[in-house]
């Protein structure tokens, strides 16, 4: 699988803003940022997206849908909420094939998105 800018990140070779660590997820600040709060959620074991996650440990892909919901926690987004996103090929956008979800939150989100 190609190397990507967040495997970079991951292995630091390349400096980000990072929030929060340990042995399953990696946060980092988004350099494009969306909302007021934009966080990456990058798991450190490597997929390219979620179809791919799903093939994985259950029990880690459990842990990093965890440290998703800690981070948000941690962000203090809870009690307003917040939306999470993960964008696929094509069609959802996906511009970086290494699988991150974007926690979006500080202001009113609307729906549909664009
Ligand atoms: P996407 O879901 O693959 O479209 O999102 C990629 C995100 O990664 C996007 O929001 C970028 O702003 C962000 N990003 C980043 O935070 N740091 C980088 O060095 C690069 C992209 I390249």
């Amino acid at each position: 699988m190609a190397d990507t800018i967040f495997d970079k990140i991951i292995r630091k070779e390349i400096p980000a803003d990072i929030i929060y660590e340990d042995e399953v997820a990696v946060a980092i600040k988004d350099i494009n940022p969306q909302a007021p709060v934009h966080v990456l959620v990058l798991p450190t074991r490597k997929a390219a997206n979620l179809t791919e996650l799903a093939t994985m440990d259950t029990e880690y892909a459990g842990e990093y849908l965890k440290r998703i919901a800690l981070i948000t926690e941690k962000l203090g987004l809870t009690s307003d909420g917040f939306r999470v996103v993960f964008n696929q090929g094509r069609y959802g956008q996906q511009s970086v094939e290494y699988l991150h979800a974007h926690i979006l939150g500080g202001r009113q989100m609307e729906w549909p998105p664009g």
